[in-house]
């Protein structure tokens, strides 16, 4: 299963990195040897429900299949919901809801792609360093932002940060209305990179942009996410929407490993990479699912060592071709396999927490002159914070307050 286009158009790159791994591991004579990789799969565009369908066809056509790979959080959502019912597995490389993180819920659910969750400290590091006590919320209504802008809230309640919260179905035009009521100066963006353009676009027609305002939007659009596609019609100018984007941060999961070393596929992450960009015929910078590429490689590598482990591990007479959807003993096999899976691949060390979860760092980058500046990095579980002074504002005071700087004089 695959994003390929609306929410998240993941596949465009992902695709071509499962594709290449199945490729690698196939012609691999150390890892599921005797065994051939097949992929069967469908473009679910990031739709829940079109991905229902799809998975239907897909375990009802034959062959079995032995597990499932699906993309954006919408399609994983309902994907891991489904697939216990059928002894299946489920492993993303596109997901980054923190709701996805439930055992109750996804009972045989694993991930490459970290949770959005992992950002939150981060803005909460950079919102200690400039001093901001107060933020705005501004999110589109699906449950992977609404689960983040939730924790989000209760970390920054916790450091005595205030936060307001807005959020919007399709069309922002209210919402940012309200933002400019409200008087919201540091404002942090959840929303897929369409509804993105949209916030964008009435940011600039309100004026909610320049020296008084700090935008923070996920890092994982492509490098051109501002510019508008004539298709969208949108009622902005590129250069209107570079002027708005101007000096906004992401943050971001790292994604692509910086080891030079080689892991267990022989590439490191830079090699990936390199092979990716001949496979594409778009500019990386402007392609769908490019950073992610590497959580879908690795994903496909998780799922074939997992493979060769429960090869290793079934009863004596029991064949990973004996699987059926009512079989729960390779099922069984094939779960403690992934759950121990530990290799270092091109994203980096995959490992996953016992919610199914990939653990990694935060790095923070700055849009400067219409280029991306990385500005550092922020480990959760060392508390560690690299930070390298490159940040820019609009004028030499440096950042913004968070709110009217009220001036009270004694008469
Ligand atoms: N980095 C892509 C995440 C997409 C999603 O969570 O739906």
């Amino acid at each position: 299963m695959e994003a390929g286009a609306g929410g998240w158009p993941g596949g465009v790159a992902c695709r071509p990195a499962i594709e290449m791994a199945f490729d690698d591991i196939n012609n691999n004579p150390n890892v599921l040897h005797g065994y051939v990789l097949n992929l069967h799969s469908y473009n679910s565009k990031c739709q829940p429900g079109l991905a229902s369908k799809q998975m239907f066809e897909l375990l009802y056509k034959p062959p079995v299949k032995l597990i499932l790979l699906s993309g954006c959080s919408p399609v994983t959502t309902v994907v891991a919901e489904s697939a216990p019912v059928w002894n299946l597995m489920v492993l993303s490389y596109g997901a980054s809801s923190p709701a996805l993180s439930n055992r109750q819920r996804f009972p045989t659910l694993f991930r490459t792609h970290p949770s959005a969750n992992m950002q939150n400290p981060a803005r909460i590091r950079i919102f200690e360093q400039f001093k901001w006590k107060k933020i705005t919320i501004i999110q589109s209504v699906e449950e992977v932002f609404t689960s983040t802008a939730k924790d989000l809230e209760e970390q920054c309640r916790e450091k005595g940060i205030r936060v307001e919260r807005q959020s919007f179905y399709g069309d922002p035009t209210d919402a940012v209305k309200t933002l400019v009521r409200q008087d919201a100066r540091i404002i942090v963006g959840l929303f897929y990179v369409t509804e993105a353009r949209r916030v964008l676009c009435q940011a600039f027609k309100h004026g909610l942009y320049g020296s008084k305002y700090v935008w923070f939007f996920i890092g994982w659009y492509a490098d051109t996410w501002y510019i508008p596609p004539p298709e969208e019609g949108l009622n902005c100018t590129a250069q209107q929407m570079a002027t708005a984007a101007e000096y906004h941060f992401t943050t971001e999961s790292i994604m692509l490993s910086p080891d030079k070393r080689p892991g267990v596929s022989g590439m490191s992450g830079e090699q990936f990479q390199t092979r990716l960009k001949t496979l594409l015929d778009t500019d990386p910078a402007n392609t769908g699912g490019f950073p992610e590429a590497p959580l879908a490689y690795d994903a496909a590598w998780a799922m074939a060592l997992a493979f060769n482990c429960t090869l290793g591990s079934l009863p004596k007479g029991v064949d990973l071709e004996d699987f059926n959807y009512n079989n729960a003993i390779i099922f069984e096999h094939l779960f403690e396999c992934i759950r121990k899976t530990q290799f270092k691949g091109v994203s980096g060390n995959v490992k996953f927490s016992d919610l199914g979860d990939r653990i990694a760092k935060t790095q923070y980058e700055q849009l400067q002159n219409g280029k991306y500046v990385l500005l550092g990095y922020y480990d959760i579980f060392q508390q560690e914070f690299d930070w390298f002074g490159k940040e820019k504002f609009f004028t030499s005071r440096g950042a913004p307050p968070d709110s009217t700087i009220v001036k009270e004089s004694l008469i």
